[in-house]
């Protein structure tokens, strides 16, 4: 079979891709900095659309019961329907909108970290716009990285997208419940991660029971 690879991107791209991820990695810094100096542990949180971020955050939140220790930045294109549903478990939440952004990046965090209520804050998860590519390529200062994916998406997705799974320090394969229905197996997903990424933990949750969110809270060290 011939297969075309591309070489990275066209040269009148180079430039400007080379700029645009060495200043993103810089504010990144700075807002690691800055979050140190506040004593505040963040957790970006990627993954596909709909694998249950959303729903890990609001697990994670409702097992910490830490009330207002928690603060949520959740990214999404143009609603606020995320941030609403997180608002529900009495974190504190601030929403940003990346418009046709598929990721969020270090310096709308700068902006989210300087317009939020920050004192008593102890942990800071981040949602992240959902998908496998764009996300991984911006680090936005955090101090973990967790990827979810789900058994919804099918047996491959985690072997198709090595580059955000490397970049993980946890996996969380999500709605392990569906597994027999959807006839994924969750060892084999869970070879896939260690072939890819052998350090990260891999941990199988049902966001909406609660299973395996102990692990996860553990894995973050929150
Ligand atoms: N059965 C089952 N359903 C789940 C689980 N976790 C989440 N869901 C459902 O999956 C759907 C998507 O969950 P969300 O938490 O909104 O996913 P998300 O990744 O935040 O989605 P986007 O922000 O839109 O990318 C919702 O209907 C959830 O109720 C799980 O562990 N098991
Ligand atoms: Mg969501």
């Amino acid at each position: 079979m011939k297969i075309i690879k591309s070489k990275g991107p066209e040269i009148f791209d180079i430039e400007l891709e080379k700029d645009l991820l060495s200043k993103n990695r810089s504010l990144a810094k700075a807002n690691r900095k800055k979050l140190d100096r506040l004593n505040i542990t963040a957790i970006d949180v990627m993954g596909s659309i709909g694998s249950g971020k959303t729903s890990l955050i609001k697990a994670l939140i409702k097992k910490l019961n830490r009330g207002e220790e928690v603060g949520v930045i959740a990214g999404d294109l143009t609603t606020t329907i995320d941030a609403d549903r997180i608002q529900e478990e009495g974190a504190r939440v601030i929403q940003v909108n990346t418009g046709k952004e598929c990721h969020l990046d270090a310096n709308l965090i700068r902006q989210a970290i300087d317009q939020m209520k920050l004192e008593g804050v102890k942990f800071l998860l981040i949602e992240n716009v959902g998908n496998l590519i764009c996300p991984g390529e911006f680090p936005l200062g955090a101090h973990k990285r967790v990827v979810v994916t789900s058994v919804t998406e099918g047996p491959y997705m985690i072997l198709k997208h090595p580059y955000i799974f490397k970049q993980a320090d946890v996996i969380v394969l999500n709605k392990i419940d569906l597994a027999k229905a959807m006839k994924v197996n969750p060892s084999q997903l869970e070879r896939d991660a260690k072939q890819i990424n052998p350090k990260a933990s891999f941990i199988k949750t049902n966001a909406l029971s609660g299973k395996g969110i102990d692990q996860v809270i553990r894995a973050l060290g929150l």
